[in-house]
């Protein structure tokens, strides 16, 4: 009796404990403050949190590493070890008392898949915190046809391999997970024989990008603002790091708007769950890779949003982050190998941190120890660095983006810090999409220093990885650099507005550089009213995206003239006024607008007016002169029309380079030109004219 009085205490101490370790956990949890060490989920004690930006700041001490053994381990799995340590009978009246067991979550991942996509065949993957004792899967089903299974490396996990290229109408079938005690668990598991119909035709066309951020776009539904279990609850729209509401309903209710002012592509940044304790809004931190973030909407509110886009003509573009998690992605709390994370000795530190050097990647004088610095470091400390080589972590990741795309029909997608995967996983990533989607625009985001990096990423491009990452285009941070330089150094020969001109000169080295995506801005940086540092600059700039070369994109509010500066960067986050029920006005109508937010719509909306009249103008090819004393031009062409756009950077009016100008005006019988309200007004060209210091004109030729 005294024996098994003593296990009894012995079993109620462990439990006691057992729950107090999932208390700390769960803590630590809401704290926002864990990372990955070795094989167990390291959860910190305190740091120095800098609430200023978010980022900065040293972790305090670890909890006791043997003590992490247990507390990784999920609470059935403690029980069976019990068992071991005290007779049977004890531990089964103990069990009874057990309320713990089985209450985790069973996820599938994806969570259904279509019979003529990748020939219908998929490998998911099953994760229950409880499940270590995992003996085998069936699924009994005259259609959809179980191949293998295998275990996680981890415990709680199995991997799936089905085959549905054979289902003839949508079905749900019931996957059976046996474990060890109790009864199978019945997961459910959708087919369908083919993808829906929710996509526009192949992406030929260069339409003009514009970029939300959801969050900071408009509040279509209060009622997901403050949603119960997210570690981040309510909203703070006078905190620029808080959620401020922004969600998806919202972009949908302002499509019409964006129809208006010209745009014909929409990207968001990332819509996927993003549930960190704070500074989450942003959605590059994801915890969840099948999930639309509540706070956001539901994966209904994101098909709705793409179905009424395209119904306008307009395209989204999602937003895809393969390098990067959340440190509370449920497969990171819940790990399924500790190989898909790198590992970096000790707390984190600077470091772990990635160097941030993208040249890198193309460097043929690197020292390996900076490829694998920038490759392996993390991004951020709320933002464990995924190890893409790793088969089953680049096959999860390929599945998962292609779930997105036949799920939503999106038309593109944007890779967020391309460079900082691992090359080659990241080239057969996008491969895999490409083969499935070839109908697809996909580019990739990789900050990196000159033409010839950008290039090495783009298929076609014939070096680096540009034969095989099947990447339709890239973010053109050289051209969006030399515009930074064209305003602050003007007239120049290599620099100032000629820095533009090399950086263009240099477009033999894409297969199709019409397939860049252009940007004065984006949520990472100076806003380009703010950078150009005059209205004129700015519109001038704003004609040389807009008439440019290449897939403009703009950042949302520069056509209401938001002009904040990225210190930090939640300046560059506003809100758009009346996207809030609460606004005092509301911009997104023309009454709304002041004077001087309108004079910056109508610039915008007069600019796209032409490109959306004349597409195929934008679709080809481009002439341009080099700067001459400053002045700089190019010209499109579509059939009897040549669009001619002009500016001056220097400091000084200036004549009109007349050799250059006058083949584009030999066959001319009409000009117009744009004016400041958008709408045309003929004009005679001569060659006397002028042009003030940092103007611009853009020109109509009728020929
Ligand atoms: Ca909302
Ligand atoms: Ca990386």
């Amino acid at each position: 009796m005294l024996t098994i009085s003593l296990v009894m205490s012995t079993v109620r101490v462990t439990v006691v404990w057992a729950q107090a370790a999932e208390a700390n956990m769960a803590a630590a949890r809401k704290e926002n403050k864990c990372f990955i060490e070795n094989r167990l989920i390291v959860w910190c004690k305190k740091d120095t949190f800098d609430k200023t930006n978010g980022n900065q700041g040293e972790i305090g001490s670890v909890l006791d590493p043997k003590k992490l053994r247990f507390m990784h381990m999920p609470l059935a799995k403690l029980w069976i070890q019990t068992f071991s340590w005290s007779n049977s009978f004890v531990a089964a009246t103990a069990l009874i008392f057990s309320p713990i067991s089985g209450l985790a979550q069973t996820t599938i991942d994806p969570p259904h898949w279509w019979g003529d996509l990748e020939e219908g065949r998929v490998e998911v993957l099953i994760s229950n915190p409880d499940w270590a004792d995992i003996t085998e899967v069936r699924c009994q089903d005259e259609e959809v046809v179980l191949e293998g299974w295998r275990e996680g490396a981890l415990p709680g996990h199995v991997w799936v391999v089905l085959d549905v290229h054979g289902v003839t109408c949508p079905r749900e079938v019931e996957l059976k997970v046996f474990r060890n005690r109790g009864k199978a668990v019945r997961v459910p598991f959708g087919a369908t024989p083919s993808l829906p119909q929710n996509r526009l035709d192949a992406w030929h066309e260069s339409p003009t990008m514009y970029l939300i951020m959801p969050d900071r776009f408009a509040n279509g539904n209060a009622r997901n603002d403050d949603v119960a279990g997210m570690l981040e609850r309510g909203v703070d729209r006078t905190e620029m790091y808080a959620r401020h509401g922004g969600d998806l309903q919202g972009v949908n209710g302002r499509l019409d708007y964006l129809r208006d002012l010209g745009v014909g592509a929409v990207w968001m940044t990332p819509v996927v769950e993003n549930d960190l304790a704070k500074t989450s809004y942003h959605g590059y931190a994801c915890t969840d890779s099948y999930r639309v973030d509540p706070r956001l909407g539901t994966l209904e509110d994101y098909k709705a949003l793409t179905r009424e886009a395209h119904n306008r003509g307009i395209r989204i573009v999602h937003d895809w982050v393969p390098n990067h998690w959340g440190n509370l992605h449920r497969l990171l709390t819940h790990p399924v190998d500790s190989a898909w994370v790198h590992q970096w000795a000790g707390d984190f530190s600077e470091a772990k941190r990635t160097n941030y050097r993208s040249g890198v990647v193309v460097d043929p004088h690197r020292q390996e120890v900076d490829l694998a610095g920038f490759n392996n470091g993390w991004f951020d400390r709320m933002m464990p660095d995924m190890n893409q080589l790793h088969p089953d972590l680049q096959r999860y990741m390929g599945t998962n983006i292609l779930w997105w795309m036949a799920e939503v029909g999106v038309d593109g997608l944007r890779i967020d810090t391309y460079t900082y995967g691992q090359q080659d996983a990241m080239a057969a990533l996008t491969r895999r999409v490409a083969d499935a989607f070839p109908e697809s625009f996909m580019f990739s985001e990789a900050w990196v220093y000159g033409s010839a990096k950008q290039a090495a990423l783009v298929e076609g491009s014939g070096f680096g990885w540009g034969d095989v990452t099947g990447l339709d285009g890239a973010v053109d941070f050289a051209w969006h650099f030399a515009m930074q330089e064209a305003v602050e150094q003007g007239e120049g020969w290599e620099h100032g507005i000629g820095a533009v001109y090399e950086v263009l000169a240099e477009d033999f080295l894409y297969p199709d550089p019409q397939k860049l995506v252009t940007f004065l801005d984006n949520h990472d940086t100076h806003r380009w009213i703010a950078e150009a540092g005059s209205e004129d600059k700015a519109l001038a700039g704003l004609a040389m995206l807009l008439m440019g070369r290449g897939t403009p994109c703009l950042y949302y509010g520069t056509e209401l003239g938001f002009d904040t500066r990225c210190e930090p960067d939640g300046k560059v986050r506003q809100d758009m006024p009346g996207g809030w029920a609460e606004d005092q006005r509301d911009a997104f109508t023309a009454e709304g607008r002041t004077a001087d937010e309108q004079l910056w719509f109508d610039h915008i909306q007069g600019l796209l007016r032409i490109r959306n009249a004349y597409p195929r103008a934008f679709q080809g090819g481009m002439e341009h002169f080099f700067p001459k004393r400053g002045v700089y031009g190019f010209s499109r062409e579509q059939d009897d029309v040549r669009i001619v756009t002009l500016v001056n950077a220097a400091a000084e009016e200036r004549g009109l380079p007349w050799s250059n100008l006058a083949p584009w005006l030999a066959d001319a019988i009409a000009v117009e030109a744009l004016q400041a309200d958008g709408t045309l007004a003929p004009i005679s060209p001569r060659n006397s004219d002028t042009l003030p210091p940092w103007t611009h004109r853009v020109w109509l030729i009728h020929k």
